[in-house]
């Protein structure tokens, strides 16, 4: 009898996968073939534009919180899945997202308050559910929510919370800081428990994580499990007082540039962005208002390391004194839409793909991705 074996294809482009011919389509490492038997996958070209990955940095994902994931599936229950707008690329773990395979997720984009004012909601809910569905998530929905000042669509989303989990149990998972906790405390505010039962907080069988539980109905709750690690984020490499000015407060200003071959974009003393090789490229860049961003040309190195020893860029950390702190990749440009190249904590630019070249340099650990953009109607 012949022998059948299950044909892979890459779950973004279709093509059949193979380990042969780094050269013919649908080409995939051998090793990510192995390893990831079982999950989805995408051939290495699709990879590559999603999210370079040349720093391979992702958050830790504790096996405590692997308990916790296996109590969702046993229960079938609906996951809320918190991202901060701002900041989400590296917060997304393969083991999770993996673990996740076949849960309803719904996908609540928060902190929409601090978005560039070209951003729009329909584009934006496009892109959110366009990476959740990249990385295997089972997307039913996606809403933009804001819990700052005058809060956003925090109603719409508890009614489609309510809907989708039609009977189940709900827990919001997400990143540390995404604002889990914010939205749970808004949705409290209106909040009229109709059960006998309490909310209570308690720690979660044979973890060291502490759940809060609130009963939507008979025998039914919503559960708030603490964050993910963020540990390939800037911001768990800096100070408390550079974390601050690094995270924006309101939305964030477009600042455009243009750079030439050879120049440099630098962000304060953390971080900076030099066009190698390709035509002059004129650029968005997105941070928070405290962080200079400027343009400088010569050699980036000795720039750098004299900056970072003055301490005399805004903001420069304590942390980060030395070039040796920091690695450096380079990102070639394939596409030739509007990309982003962000670094996560930090912010990110946004340029037409024109096969550049673009070097990298930030703090050892630091997450750097490149993808479609999220806000589409840029002027440049
Ligand atoms: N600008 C802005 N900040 C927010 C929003 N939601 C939460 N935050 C802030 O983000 C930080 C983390 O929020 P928190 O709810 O504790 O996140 P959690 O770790 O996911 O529970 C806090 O400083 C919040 O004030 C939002 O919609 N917009
Ligand atoms: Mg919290």
């Amino acid at each position: 009898m012949a022998l059948m074996s299950k044909i892979k294809r890459c779950y973004h482009c279709g093509t059949i996968l193979q380990s042969d011919n780094p050269n013919v389509a649908g080409y995939i490492s051998p090793e990510i073939m192995e390893k990831y038997k079982d999950g989805l996958l995408l051939c290495n070209h699709c990879f590559e534009a999603e999210t370079f990955t040349g720093s391979p940095k992702e958050s830790k994902y504790d096996s405590d919180y692997e308990k916790i994931i296996a109590q969702v599936k046993k229960d079938n229950a609906l996951v809320v899945y918190v991202i901060d707008l701002f900041s989400f690329e590296g917060s997304l773990n393969s083991k999770l997202t993996r673990q996740l395979n076949g849960i309803d997720v719904l996908a609540v984009a928060n902190k929409r308050d601090l978005m560039p004012k070209e951003s729009n909601n329909v584009d934006l809910e496009e892109y959110v559910a366009h990476r959740f569905r990249m990385v295997g998530l089972n997307v039913r929905g996606v809403v933009i929510t804001s819990t700052a000042d005058e809060t956003f669509n925090i109603d719409s989303m508890y009614k489609m919370l309510l809907e989708y989990a039609n009977g189940r149990d709900v827990y919001f998972i997400g990143a540390a800081t995404s604002g889990k906790s914010a939205i749970i405390s808004d949705l409290l505010k209106n909040f009229k428990n109709q059960t006998k039962e309490m909310i209570i907080r308690y720690d979660f069988e044979d973890t060291k994580l502490q759940v809060i539980r609130i009963p939507i109905s008979h025998k039914r709750y919503i559960y708030e499990v603490p964050g993910t690690a963020i540990d390939n984020s800037l911001l768990s490499k800096v100070e408390r007082s550079v974390q601050n000015l690094i995270t924006p407060k309101k939305a964030v200003m477009t600042r455009r540039f243009t750079l030439g071959k050879g120049q440099f974009l630098g962000f304060g003393g953390l971080a900076l962005i030099q066009l190698i090789d390709g035509h002059h490229t004129k650029l968005c860049a997105y941070a928070s208002k405290n962080v200079d961003i400027y343009v400088r040309s010569g050699n980036p190195e000795k720039f750098f390391s004299r900056a970072l020893e003055m301490q005399n860029m805004r903001p420069s950390s304590e942390y980060l004194n030395d070039i040796s702190e920091f690695d450096t990749f380079d990102i070639e440009v394939t596409e030739e839409n509007n990309r982003d190249i962000g670094i996560s904590g930090l912010g990110w630019i946004s340029f037409i793909g024109n096969k550049q070249v673009f070097r990298i340099v930030v703090p050892k650990g630091v997450f750097v991705y490149t993808t479609r953009s999220k806000v589409k109607n840029v002027k440049y």
